[in-house]
């Protein structure tokens, strides 16, 4: 693998910061790893060997303010940079140390009104088992819901296609699923790896810009997923849809909300995609009655469609 190798982190806008670290480090039991003179919290999952993966930031609304990719090397950083600016995407560089133990990076908006952000460095903190005989897990899988990572995440607004053609031609991603226009004339939703795991990132046309869905947690079983319903039940976290499937990438799935609204998932599964997979296509009927969305229960939850922050 090489290019973008992974999502790297999410910075995440909470109405109120004590509320949204207790959400995240106690609730979903990720790791507090630092906050910055900006009062910025940053977290990370038990099996993340990098500094931080979601940044937490008090503000008047809620949503993200941008979703970063690590990429391999600086070399990578400054090829892909030169692509986008060909392409036609100004970037703006972040000096390193801006988001802390973290390197330079490389910032564009798409089209679609979201910020995206590439960067080669950040502090390997490791995940406290060593790199010789390690054990298979420490305390952090099972405090709280225990996320091994941030996996992916989804992200609506406008111009779907077009954001589509940037992620495929300039960073080198892969369409693995995708689900048409009540019209079937268009992409509706996208679903694209940088990798070969089922999605890095996935896309919705939706009039408003810069909009979050989710951030995506994994779990490594279905029980997790499970035990995951039973923690946001004992914590009074509100559950949007599932624990189900979702026919889009068979992955199975609890949407939930932190307490200012944004939507955050747990998951696990899905399949594997290598360069030869051919995209699977939802129809609109599909991603609904065709258990696109809820395999169980078929049905284009409205939820779904209308709430994002
Ligand atoms: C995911 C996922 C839809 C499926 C969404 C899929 C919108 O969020 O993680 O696989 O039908
Ligand atoms: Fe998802």
């Amino acid at each position: 693998m090489t290019g973008v190798l992974r999502p790297g982190h999410a910075q995440i806008r909470v109405m109120n910061l004590e509320e949204g670290v207790h959400h995240y480090r106690d609730i979903l039991g990720m790791t507090e790893t630092g906050r910055d003179d900006q009062g910025r919290v940053y977290l990370k999952c038990w099996e993340e060997y990098d500094h931080s993966s979601v940044i937490l930031r008090e503000a008047d609304s809620a949503g993200i303010d941008f979703f970063a990719f690590r990429v391999l090397d600086n070399a990578t950083l400054n090829k892909l940079e030169a692509d986008l600016i060909e392409y036609g995407l100004p970037t703006t560089r972040i000096p390193a140390g801006e988001l802390l133990e973290t390197g330079e990076r490389v910032r564009f908006t798409l089209p679609s009104g979201h910020d995206i952000e590439l960067y080669a460095e950040k502090t390997r903190i490791g995940n406290g088992l060593g790199g010789i005989n390690p054990n298979p897990w420490n305390e952090g899988a099972e405090k709280g819901i225990a996320p091994l990572r941030l996996d992916h995440c989804l992200l609506y607004g406008p111009n779907v296609m077009e954001v589509q053609k940037i992620f495929e031609d300039v960073l080198g991603f892969q369409l693995v699923e995708r689900s048409l226009t009540p019209d079937g004339e268009a992409n509706m939703g996208i679903w694209m790896t940088c990798s070969n795991k089922v999605h890095d990132i996935a896309f919705v046309e939706h009039p408003e810009p810069g909009k979050l869905h989710h951030l995506s947690f994994l779990l490594d079983s279905w029980e997790k997923v499970l035990r995951a319903a039973d923690l946001m039940s004992m914590n009074d976290v509100p559950v949007d849809i599932g624990p189900t499937r979702h026919g889009i990438t068979r992955g199975a799935t609890i949407y939930a909300w932190d307490p200012s609204g944004n939507r955050f998932e747990t998951f696990m599964g899905g399949y594997t995609v290598y360069p030869d997979s051919e995209v699977l296509t939802w129809t609109f009927e599909g991603l609904g009655e065709g258990g696109g969305l809820d395999f169980a229960q078929r049905k284009l939850h409205e939820s779904f469609l209308t709430i994002v922050t």
